[in-house]
């Protein structure tokens, strides 16, 4: 193993390395030697000016995280420790500063008096999305750097910046394209010979001034921050410490922090986050594929298909710097689609949510054509066309007669199966199915659907694209409606039911946004359009009593101003409608069924439990690999609340016992499949195994 931390010199001016792979971490066997180089340097009268720099891909990415909950994280020399010590030098300290400063990392380097730059770093303290705040002074010293309404929205939404917002902001003093460290060791040496006097960070106040006279402008911009955050604990703490930075002396309000910390890091929404943080690294290690295997080159993708889902799809290459072909059937359709992805960046240059320069790159980056020919230049194409075997098959047909040997085809289809679609092909180990979620530039998730012939460096080229493009890749393995939509499935078994045995819609929906859910099942299938299932029931032969009538009334949801509620012209509120109320009770009543007072926790057991039930199923057929895969589709394709980490997390924390338990009443009251707890369930209560630790029916 390499020192963690090693110190040399360029004449008067000492650098100290920290070598802590994969990112330099804050472990507590680097912050040791650390705390010991730094004590030694402030007070040897040879050195006048320390830089801080780091070895690897990266500069400090924050605190071990591993080390979270154990002693080693409470062990000193803690973070704060090595901050004060830092901040103790009456020379000249400079962070020289690559690749990311997150969290602690950009906590230690606002310690030093300078930072300077590599053009490519980013900065920002993330910590909020593991469910906690800056824990070590990042709330005080970030609005002294930058200003308090700047360093809020950083640490509210734990987005990083890039090198020149942050040298604009006044986070760092200097950026360079090349030499970072030669550079940073001429800083200090220019600073020291100044002989300027050192103001730490913490004693800065000129950028709090206008914003403690604007209280009012300040909790404004709070209140419009956390309403996207609603039911989360964090971002609420991370903004009071911000504000404590305006009404409180520096020590007092570095008090605050710490113990919100302290309060945050013991709680569940934190447990929840950091599991699905190490899930998201976890999910991308695949069983068959080695580290040693190659993704393919991808440098242009091909697109068929330019409606909601195709163009989505689309958009998220080109946000991502992949390059892309699109194609229609007509002219007509091809216009309407690039029309509407030239529609949504000026929806998002409009918003200041994305720069003209960019936006025009990006369209740069996108072709169209009604020629399958012009995509033999692809390296990858994806089908998002309409959700039917024979139409898919007629399409990869197709797409096989143009494309070059080694380009991966793929399908968005989320329900089909994708043996079935590869078998049709000559090259079945070239297919593979990359499930997006509307709106597909939006959603996180992608559910990467791995046939039984597919290679694994196809899966290597999926997991990777999918990475370089933003998105969460959860690889599952061939079923009706992969993991995602067979548990939506599970889960939407009983709402019909609860509805005629004595629920309402909005009842029901506020059980859902009660546990953290952004919407309920009635209001998300208004907001989808009901036509859809009620399309995709007639072609299975299937019924839903309640859902049809409405239908059959027209009542498609909100874009038919009615569905199970009424929406203002406009308006995308539900409003409770009478109607549908009436409606229920004819068709209870036209099934002798007497309707009943339904309490809260009844609709959790009829609707949650069979969701984590079918998750297990899946779970001991092998079509998730992990409980925590599960875990990050639900969360990231489909709004399960990230302070719960997910159904298959929050079972455990609630209890996997208690949930066969209801399971078992409601399969032995109704007799049900979705209530038949998976073996793989009862196993976990029986044995209090943690489902994690059970794959596929056996113990890892
Ligand atoms: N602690 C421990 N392990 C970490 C880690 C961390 N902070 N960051 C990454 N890893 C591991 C990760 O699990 C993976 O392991 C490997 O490193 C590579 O990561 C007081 C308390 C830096 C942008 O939230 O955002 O500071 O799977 O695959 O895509 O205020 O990692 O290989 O075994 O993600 O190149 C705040 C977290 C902590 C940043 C690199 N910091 N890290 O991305 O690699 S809280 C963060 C990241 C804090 C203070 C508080 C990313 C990255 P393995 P990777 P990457």
């Amino acid at each position: 193993m390499t020192e963690a931390v090693t110190v040399t010199r360029d004449g008067d001016i000492a650098i100290v390395t920290l070598d802590n792979p994969p990112v330099n971490a804050l472990s507590l066997h680097l912050r040791k030697p650390l705390h010991e180089a730094l004590e030694a340097l402030r007070d040897d009268d040879g050195v006048r000016g320390l830089v801080l720099a780091c070895a690897g891909r990266t500069f400090v990415s924050g605190a071990d995280i591993t080390e979270f909950g154990t002693p080693k994280a409470l062990e000193r020399p803690n973070l704060p420790d090595l901050i004060a010590a830092l901040e103790s030098f009456a020379k000249p300290t400079v962070a020289a500063i690559h690749g990311t400063a997150l969290g602690g990392g950009l906590e230690l380097a606002m310690g030093c008096h300078f930072r300077v730059a590599d053009a490519g770093a980013r900065f920002g303290l993330p910590e909020v999305k593991l469910g906690i705040l800056p824990g070590a002074g990042g709330t005080q010293r970030l609005p002294r750097l930058i200003g308090p309404m700047q360093a809020l929205t950083l640490i509210v939404s734990g987005n990083p910046i890039g090198s020149g917002d942050a040298l604009a902001a006044g986070l760092v003093e200097a950026v360079h394209d090349d030499a970072l460290l030669a550079n940073a060791i001429a800083f200090a040496r220019a600073r020291a010979d100044e002989g300027a006097a050192l103001v730490p960070v913490s004693r800065r106040e000129d950028k709090l001034a206008e914003a403690k006279n604007d209280l009012d402008g300040f909790d404004a911009a709070v209140a419009a921050l956390l309403k996207k955050k609603r039911g989360l604990d964090a971002p609420v703490r991370c903004a009071q410490s911000v504000r404590n930075s305006l009404t409180m002396p520096f020590e007092d309000a570095l008090a605050a922090e710490r113990n919100y910390f302290v309060e945050l890091v013991q709680g569940e929404q934190s447990r929840a986050q950091r599991h699905l943080f190490f899930a998201e690294r976890e999910a991308t290690k695949i069983d068959g594929v080695g580290k040693d295997v190659a993704p393919r080159a991808v440098k242009r993708v091909g697109v068929i298909g330019a409606g909601t889902m195709g163009g989505g799809i689309a958009m998220s290459f080109l946000n991502g710097g992949v390059p892309v072909t699109i194609l229609e059937l007509s002219r007509e359709a091809l216009d309407r689609g690039l029309a509407t992805i030239g529609k949504n960046y000026d929806i998002s240059v409009k918003r200041g949510s994305l720069t003209e320069e960019a936006r025009d790159a990006r369209l740069e980056r996108l072709g169209g054509t009604t020629d399958y020919a012009d995509l033999a230049e692809c390296d990858l194409i994806i089908e998002a066309v309409f959700e039917e075997m024979a139409i898919k098959k007629e399409v990869f047909a197709k797409i096989e007669a143009v494309a070059r040997p080694g380009t991966v085809l793929a399908s968005n289809t989320s329900y089909l199966d994708i043996d079935e679609i590869a078998a049709a092909t000559g090259r079945p180990q070239d297919v593979v199915g990359l499930h997006f979620f509307s709106p597909a530039n939006i959603m996180r998730l992608l559910e990467i659907v791995r046939g039984a012939k597919t290679a694994p460096d196809v899966l290597a080229t999926a997991v990777s694209l999918a990475r370089r493009i933003g998105k969460v890749p959860v690889v599952v393995g061939v079923c009706h409606g992969f993991v995602g939509n067979r548990m939506l499935a599970a889960r939407s078994a009983e709402l019909e039911d609860l509805l005629l045995e004595g629920a309402t819609p909005q009842q029901v929906d506020k059980v859902f946004t009660d546990f953290g859910w952004p919407m309920g099942p009635f209001a998300m299938g208004d907001l989808a359009g009901l036509d859809i299932g009620w399309r995709n029931r007639k072609a299975l032969g299937k019924t839903a009593a309640i859902a049809d009538a409405l239908c059959e009334q027209g009542r498609f949801g909100q874009k038919t101003g009615k569905g199970f509620y009424i929406y203002e012209a406009g308006a995308r509120t539900p409003t409770p409608d009478p109607e549908v109320e009436a409606l229920i009770a004819e068709k209870a009543a036209e099934r002798g069924i007497e309707r009943r007072d339904i309490p809260a926790d009844e609709i959790t057991e009829r609707t949650l439990y069979p969701l984590i039930n079918e998750g297990a199923k899946i779970l001991q057929e092998g079509i998730a690999a992990r409980a925590s895969d599960i875990d990050l589709v639900w969360v990231n394709g489909y709004g399960f609340p990230v302070g719960k980490g997910g159904p298959m997390f929050w079972a455990e924390s609630h209890g996997v016992g208690g949930i066969v338990e209801r399971l078992e009443f409601w399969h032995a009251r109704t007799g049900k499949d979705v209530f038949e707890p998976a073996a793989l369930l009862k196993e976990a209560a029986a044995s209090g195994t943690r489902l994690a630790a059970l794959r596929k029916g056996k113990a890892a």
